[in-house]
C-alpha cells in the first residue's frame, strides 16, 4: 500500500466471509492501514445497514493480542504447544522437503488435507483442492455441515432454486423448522419480527427452542431425528382431510399414486408416538399450514444431521408440494441452495483437471480415523480446527498427537489443532485478502479486495499455497498468479447464468474486476422444476428407498438424543479468539429437559457427566422445559482449554462418525449419551 495511502483514514466496502447464508456486507473504517473499526453497509442487499452481534467489533478479532505473526516450528512434544519462531522461507523449504520425501517413500495418498469454513469465500476455502489436486494427494469429501439437507431437497426438485430470504416478505406464515434464525440467520430475524406485528404466525418446530421462544407465536419441541414422522403425518392429514392439492401432485409429481398408497398408515397418532408432539398438535399444525395462502417453510440444517437427515429433508420439501405452496409469492422453502456459487466457474478455482490420478478419498466425519492410520504421513489444515469440529474428538486427536504425522496448520490463533502441529503458518483476516462472496441463501455475488495490510507475517490461503508450490519447484502456471489476477480470470469467462441477465446487471458484475461491491440477482424461477424430465420426485431413484419412508436414528431409545445448536455470539469456534465474547459465552453447558433432570437427580446448575462408547465429557447443567423430553443439547463448539488431551473435553467427543443416509453427511446430531449428577 502506497504511504499516502496508509496514513489516510478510509471508509472500505468489505463482506463477512464466515459461514452464514447472508455473506453481510460492512464498511471497514481503516486508518494506516490498520482495521480502526466496522459500520453498517445500507447498500448491502442482505444486511441493509445492520451487523450482527459477532461482527460488530471485527477490529477486536482483527487486530487481537492472540494472533498468530510469525511462522512456527515445533520444538516440544506433540500437542504441547511449544514453538520456535521461524521465516515463512524457512517454513516452506521444511514443508517441501518432508512432501518431496513422503511422496517419494510412500506416494501421493499419504498426503491427506482438511479445510473447514474459516472462510467460505471460493478461492481463500478452495485453493487447497487445486493445489492437493495438482499433488494427486488424498481428496476431501467436505459433508461436515448441511450437505444432507441439500441431498434431500435435491431428490425432489433438483436443481430447482429455493426461495431467497429476501422473498420471505410475501409469506404470511412461517414454520421455522429446526433453524435457529436467532444465530444464524440475522437478517432474516427482522422479517419474522415485521410479520409477526402484521398479524402472521412464525410457528418453530426444535429440539430445542432457546431463543425461537421469543420470537414465534409457538414452538413446537419433538425428538430428535423425528422430523420425517412429523412432515408425513401432516401429509397424512392434508390427504385425509382433503386439504392437499391432488390434482397438482398427480399431475405434476413423478410417482404421486405409489406414495399416496402408503400414507393412510402415517396417522397422528403413529407421528405421536415417533416424534413426541401430541397427535391433537400435529393436526393443528397441518390445518394452519393448509390453509395458509404463501406458507414458507425455513429449513435448518440441524434437521438434517442424522441417520435419516436426507430424507427427513425430502420428506419435509415434499410437503411443500402438498397445497401447491410455491405457486403464490413467498411460499415454498427456504434454506438449501442447490445453485450454490452459480454466479462464478468455480472449477476455475478448484482446478479438477489438474488432477492425473485418483486419490485416496476420507470422509470429513471420519477425519479420525483417517489420520489414526500410519499410511497417511502427512495433513495440511487450513481454515479449519477439526481437533473441536470433526466427530468422535478422541479419534481425531489420537490422530493429531502421532509423532509421524507431519502436520501443518494455517491458523490465525493458537488452536486445539494449531497447537498439535508440527509447522504453523500465520494467517490472513478476510480484510486482509481479496475474494469473491458468493453466499448459500441470497442470489448475490459480491467481490471484497483487500482493506488493510496484513501484520507480520500473516498470508492468505491463497498466497500461502502459492509459495509451497514454488517451493516445491511446480511449474504450473496457475499457482503463480495472485488473487486478484484469479478473480479477473473467473470474471473473465462469465458462467451461462451471468450471459443470460440483463445486460443492466452484467454490467454490474463487470465491475466487480475494479472494486469491492455487491451485484444482485433476480430471484429464482421456482416454478419450473430443474429436474431430469421438468417433474418434481414423490418417488426418486434412491436405491434404498425410492418411496419416501421415516425410519429412526442411529441413537436408541434408551439415553438421551444429543443436539448441537449454534451459539449467538460464536460462529462454530470463530470469535471465541475475543475474551468479551468468551465471558459472555461462559461454562460448558448441557441443556435437559426439566423432567429428564429430575429423573435423574440433576438440578439446575449442577456439575454432571456426559458419557457414551466414545468418551465422557464435563458439563455444567442447564435444566429447562425449552427443551424436547429425551434430548439434550449442547450451545456452540467448546476446546479443551487444558487437561489431558486423552480425554477430550469437547461435545463432539461424544460424536460418532456414521454418516447420514444421503451425501454421506455429518450425523452429529444423532448420539445417545448417559447423564449424570458427578
Ligand atoms: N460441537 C459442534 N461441532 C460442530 C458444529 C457445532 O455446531 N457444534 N458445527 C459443525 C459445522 S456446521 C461446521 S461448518 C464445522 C466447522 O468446522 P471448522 O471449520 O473446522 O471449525 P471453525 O471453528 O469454524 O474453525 C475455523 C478456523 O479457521 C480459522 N480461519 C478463519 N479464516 C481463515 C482464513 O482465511 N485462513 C485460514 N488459514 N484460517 C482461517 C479460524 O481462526 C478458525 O480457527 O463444525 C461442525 N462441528
Ligand atoms: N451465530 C451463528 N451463526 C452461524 C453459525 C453459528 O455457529 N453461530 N454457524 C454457521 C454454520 S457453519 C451453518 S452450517 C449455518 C447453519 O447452522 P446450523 O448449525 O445448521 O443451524 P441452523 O440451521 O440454524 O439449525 C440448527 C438448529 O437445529 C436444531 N436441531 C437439531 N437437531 C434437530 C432435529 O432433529 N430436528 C429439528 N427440528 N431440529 C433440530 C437445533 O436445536 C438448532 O436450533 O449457520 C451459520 N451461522
Ligand atoms: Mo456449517
Amino acid at each position: 500500500m502506497r504511504r499516502e495511502q496508509a496514513d489516510q483514514r478510509r471508509r472500505l466496502k468489505a463482506m463477512c466471509p464466515y459461514d452464514c447464508p447472508s455473506m453481510c456486507g460492512f464498511y471497514a473504517e481503516t486508518e494506516g492501514g490498520r482495521l480502526t473499526g466496522v459500520s453498517g453497509d445500507p447498500g448491502h442487499p442482505a444486511a441493509r445497514g445492520r451487523l450482527c452481534g459477532k461482527m460488530r467489533h471485527y477490529e477486536l478479532s482483527v487486530n487481537s493480542g492472540e494472533r498468530i505473526l510469525t511462522p512456527l516450528v515445533r520444538t516440544g512434544k506433540k500437542g504441547e504447544g511449544v514453538f520456535r519462531r521461524a521465516s515463512f522461507g524457512e517454513c516452506a523449504e521444511l514443508i517441501a522437503r518432508r512432501w518431496k520425501e513422503i511422496l517419494g517413500e510412500s506416494g501421493p495418498d499419504a498426503i491427506a488435507h482438511y479445510y473447514g469454513s474459516g472462510t467460505v469465500t471460493p478461492i481463500q476455502r478452495m485453493c487447497g483442492t487445486a493445489f492437493f489436486n495438482y499433488m494427486g494427494a488424498c481428496e476431501l469429501v467436505h459433508t461436515l455441515c448441511c450437505a444432507a439437507k441439500g441431498a434431500g431437497y435435491e431428490e425432489v426438485l433438483g436443481k430447482t432454486g429455493c426461495l431467497d430470504p429476501r422473498e420471505l416478505q410475501s409469506s404470511d406464515l412461517y414454520l421455522v423448522w429446526g433453524c435457529s434464525v436467532a444465530a444464524t440467520r440475522f437478517p432474516s430475524l427482522q422479517t419474522l419480527a415485521e410479520g409477526r406485528r402484521q398479524g402472521k404466525k412464525v410457528i418453530t418446530i426444535e429440539v430445542y427452542g432457546g431463543q425461537m421462544h421469543n420470537l414465534s407465536d409457538e414452538v413446537i419441541l419433538l425428538r430428535p431425528g423425528s422430523d420425517g414422522a412429523l412432515a408425513l403425518a401432516m401429509m397424512h392429514v392434508l390427504v385425509r382431510d382433503g386439504l392437499a392439492d391432488e390434482a397438482y401432485l398427480e399431475k405434476w409429481g413423478r410417482g404421486y399414486p405409489e406414495f399416496r398408497r402408503t400414507l393412510d398408515a402415517y396417522t397422528p397418532g403413529w407421528a405421536e408416538k415417533i416424534t413426541g408432539v401430541p397427535a391433537e398438535k400435529i393436526v393443528g399444525l397441518s390445518h394452519l399450514y393448509a390453509e395458509a395462502s404463501a406458507p414458507a417453510i425455513l429449513l435448518g440444517s440441524g434437521v438434517s444431521r442424522c441417520r435419516s437427515g436426507g430424507m427427513n429433508c425430502r420428506l419435509i420439501t415434499l410437503l411443500t408440494m402438498f397445497t401447491a405452496s410455491w405457486e403464490k409469492e413467498g411460499g415454498g422453502l427456504c434454506g438449501c441452495d442447490p445453485s450454490e456459487a452459480d454466479w462464478i466457474d468455480t472449477d476455475m478455482i478448484t482446478r479438477p483437471d489438474l488432477r492425473t490420478r485418483e486419490g485416496r478419498t476420507i470422509n470429513i466425519n471420519q477425519l479420525g480415523e483417517a489420520i489414526s492410520d500410519p499410511a497417511i504421513r502427512s495433513l495440511y489444515v487450513y481454515a479449519g480446527n477439526p481437533a473441536n469440529t470433526v466427530s468422535d474428538a478422541n479419534a481425531v486427536m489420537r490422530g493429531l498427537l502421532r509423532e509421524d504425522l507431519f502436520t501443518v496448520v494455517h491458523e490465525r490463533f493458537m488452536t486445539d489443532t494449531a497447537k498439535c502441529a508440527d509447522v504453523v503458518l500465520p494467517a490472513t483476516f478476510s480484510v486482509e485478502q481479496s475474494d469473491f462472496y458468493a453466499p448459500y441463501g441470497y442470489r448475490i455475488l459480491s467481490a471484497g479486495y483487500r482493506c488493510v495490510d496484513p501484520p507480520g507475517e500473516c498470508r492468505s490461503n491463497w498466497d500461502t499455497f502459492r509459495a509451497l508450490a514454488e517451493a516445491m519447484g511446480w511449474d504450473e502456471p496457475f499457482f503463480r498468479q495472485t488473487e486478484e489476477e484469479l478473480m479477473r480470470a473467473v470474471l473473465d469467462r462469465p458462467v451461462p447464468a451471468v450471459l443470460a441477465l440483463p445486460e443492466e446487471i452484467r454490467a454490474q458484475v463487470e465491475e466487480l474486476k475494479e472494486r469491492s461491491g455487491t451485484v444482485s440477482f433476480p430471484f429464482g424461477d421456482h416454478l419450473s422444476w430443474k429436474t431430469r424430465d421438468g417433474f418434481f420426485r414423490v418417488v426418486s431413484d434412491d436405491p434404498e428407498h425410492p418411496v419416501p419412508e421415516y425410519f429412526p436414528p442411529y441413537g436408541g431409545e434408551e439415553d438421551l438424543q444429543l443436539v448441537s445448536v449454534p451459539g449467538i455470539l460464536t460462529l462454530n469456534g470463530i470469535f471465541t479468539e475475543r475474551p468479551d465474547i468468551r465471558e459472555k459465552t461462559g461454562a460448558r453447558e448441557i441443556i435437559l429437559n426439566t423432567e429428564d433432570a429430575e429423573e435423574r437427580g440433576i438440578a439446575d446448575g449442577d456439575a454432571v457427566l456426559a458419557e457414551n462408547e466414545l468418551g465422557q465429557v464435563r458439563f455444567t447443567a442447564r435444566v429447562t422445559d425449552r427443551i424436547a423430553r429425551g434430548a439434550a443439547a449442547v450451545v456452540g463448539v467448546h476446546r479443551q482449554e487444558r487437561g489431558d488431551a486423552s480425554s477430550m473435553q469437547v461435545p463432539n467427543a461424544l460424536h460418532h462418525a456414521r454418516l447420514s443416509d444421503l451425501a454421506a453427511a455429518t450425523t452429529m446430531n444423532d448420539n445417545t449419551v448417559n447423564v449424570r449428577k458427578l
